[in-house]
This record gives structure tokens, C-alpha cells and sequence, in this order.
């Protein structure tokens, strides 16, 4: 029986890591991961496009190395090439949005997947990035107490040791039963330079947080000590959105009712929700959500980046 050849070369590990990120591994210098849903499902083309150079960009001009995250042919990839992250961000939904559940299916099949927060997490530790940039995380949604639509990137942050430098989580979800979903789950969630947990468009969200952190290093020192102590779980680092860009809440608020309200009536369900809902509510605020949310995620790759070095200092 003859085996087909792979369509890459990939790493023992079954992924394929880029030379620049492996260098940068070898090395021990800074890495930050980047996930694939955002670009594929969450901004429309050409922003989409724009966007995720501008955070490698970032990335890049505060001393690290990105890697995009995406599954390509079947192959899951660490790090991709501007040729591989354009025709990402114009396959757009062609993509398929692919959590942990969907990890195998997508492989199996030889499909194109664009990584949730969840699956990027499972990449970045099997190739050793222990830091991975986003905009927000999902979270247990409103009513999730009836409908049990937790996402599965809180679990994965239970089992998986990798920082998530995010703005916190949309108040399309419910904040309350997210953060005690996380503190069941064993995470660490440090705010930035704030004692609340931000809401992603807005820096608030009334929800306070046992831990507050001041500067890259000070994350660094934690995610340092979750290592050598073998956690194994992972850390949320919650960066509010930069004062300028901060949406209103109120015209977000009255967004996500009306956006909620149309998701139920279309009976809406499982993982579509997400995608459903940042879309209505972009349109509902006139584009002024995406505006807010491509600003906050250029400052969490700021921050990341920094984190990133500073964590790399800590293990020379
Ligand atoms: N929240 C956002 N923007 C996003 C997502 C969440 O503000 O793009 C994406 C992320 O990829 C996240 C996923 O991991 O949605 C969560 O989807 P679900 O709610 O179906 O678990
Ligand atoms: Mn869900």
C-alpha cells in the first residue's frame, strides 16, 4: 500500500513551522502567535488584509517574531508567508472557522481552516510560543446557564499553557459567568494596568479582577513562574482598549440587544452565533465598532510583543 506524499514537508510534530519562526525558536527569542478566525471572520476584505500586516508590523518593530496561525491544504502552519496570509484574508469564510473540535476534520479532509483562539493556543504550545495575540476571546454567552454555548477557548485555556494577551471579552457574552467559568477552569486573569476586566469595545465592564498587572515584565514574571511550576494552564491578559478608540457603550449596548434579539429570531445557534453577532454589530454602529476593534488589537500586539521580549530576557 503506498502512502500519498505530503503536500509539505512538515515537522515531526505534523505541523509546518516557517524558517523565520523557527529560527526564532531555536534561538530562544521572542515569538508571538496570531490566530487566523479574526482575519477570515471577523473584519471584511481589504481591512482584514491590512490589519494583519499592520500587527506583524508591530510585532516586528518591538523585537519579536510573528506567527500567524492558519490550516492550509489540510497542513496545519505556524507562521505564513504574505503570499499565504492574502490569499487568507481573501478566502475570508472560505475558510472553514476552526475551534479544537474541528482540528481533525479540517486536517483529514485537506481543507483550509482559519484557527480560533482555541485551536491557535493548541498550535502554539505543540511548537513552543507560549504567547499568542488577539482582539477578544470568546466566553460563556448570555443565557449560557440555559443554552450551555460556552466557548470551547475557555477549556482550552484550562489545559493549555499560553498567554492570551486579549481586550477582554464582548459584552455580547455575559462577563460575570465568563470570568467564573475561567476561575473554575484554574486561569490566571490579570488585567493591564486597570483593576476591572474591559469589555473589548469599552474599557469597563464592572467586573473586577483578582490580579493587576503594571508592565511587560510583570506578565512576563507570571507567565515565567506558570511554566516552571508545570501549571499547565493557561493566563489571560486583559488590555483595554486604548481611552481614544474606545467605542460608547450605550450605542454598542443598544447594538448587541437589537443584534441578540435578531440572532434569536433567526434561531441562530452553535458556532455561527459569534460570527452573526460582530456583524450585525458593525453595521449597527455604522463600521465605528470595527474602527475600535482594529485599534485595540494594533495595542494588544504592541503590548504582546513587549511581553514577549521581556519573557525572552527572563529565560536567557
Ligand atoms: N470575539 C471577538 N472577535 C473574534 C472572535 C471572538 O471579539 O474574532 C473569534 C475568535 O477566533 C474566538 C472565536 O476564538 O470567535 C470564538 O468563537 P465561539 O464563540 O464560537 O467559540
Ligand atoms: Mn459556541
Amino acid at each position: 500500500m503506498s502512502k500519498a506524499p505530503p503536500r509539505e514537508d512538515p515537522s515531526p510534530t505534523g505541523v509546518a513551522v516557517s524558517p523565520e519562526v523557527e529560527a526564532a525558536l531555536a534561538r530562544g527569542g521572542a515569538v508571538v502567535a496570531l490566530e487566523s478566525t479574526i482575519i477570515c471572520h471577523g473584519m471584511p476584505y481589504p481591512k482584514n488584509l491590512q490589519t494583519a500586516m499592520e500587527v506583524e508590523a508591530i510585532v516586528r518593530e518591538n523585537g519579536a517574531v510573528p506567527a500567524t496561525i492558519a490550516i492550509l491544504d489540510g497542513v496545519p502552519h505556524v507562521g505564513l508567508n504574505s503570499e499565504q496570509l492574502k490569499n487568507l484574508a481573501i478566502s475570508g469564510s472560505q475558510f472553514q472557522k476552526t475551534a479544537r473540535r474541528d482540528i481533525a476534520q479540517v486536517v483529514a479532509s485537506g481543507g483550509n481552516g482559519a484557527t480560533t483562539v482555541s485551536a491557535t493556543m493548541f498550535f502554539a504550545h505543540k511548537v513552543g510560543i507560549p504567547i499568542f495575540v488577539t482582539g477578544g476571546i470568546g466566553g460563556v454567552h448570555r443565557y449560557g446557564e440555559k443554552t450551555m454555548d460556552i466557548s470551547s477557548d475557555l477549556t482550552e485555556l484550562g489545559k493549555t499553557p499560553v498567554a492570551v494577551i486579549s481586550a477582554g471579552v464582548k459584552s455580547i457574552l455575559d462577563i460575570a459567568r465568563t470570568l467564573e467559568y475561567l476561575e473554575t477552569q484554574g486561569v490566571t486573569v490579570a488585567a493591564y494596568r486597570t483593576n476591572e476586566f474591559p469589555a473589548f469595545f469599552t474599557e469597563t465592564s464592572g467586573c473586577k479582577v483578582p490580579c493587576r498587572v503594571d508592565s511587560p515584565e510583570e506578565c512576563a514574571k507570571i507567565i515565567y513562574a506558570n511554566q516552571n511550576m508545570h501549571l499547565g494552564s493557561g493566563i489571560l491578559i486583559a488590555v483595554p482598549v486604548p481611552k481614544q478608540h474606545a467605542a460608547s457603550g450605550k450605542v454598542i449596548e443598544s447594538a448587541i440587544q437589537q443584534s441578540l434579539q435578531e440572532a434569536d429570531a433567526k434561531k441562530i445557534i452553535g458556532n455561527t452565533i459569534t460570527p452573526f453577532i460582530l456583524d450585525r454589530v458593525k453595521v449597527l454602529t455604522g463600521g465605528s465598532s470595527l474602527e475600535a476593534n482594529i485599534a485595540l488589537v494594533k495595542n494588544n500586539a504592541l503590548t504582546g510583543a513587549k511581553i514577549a521580549v521581556a519573557l525572552s530576557d527572563l529565560r536567557k
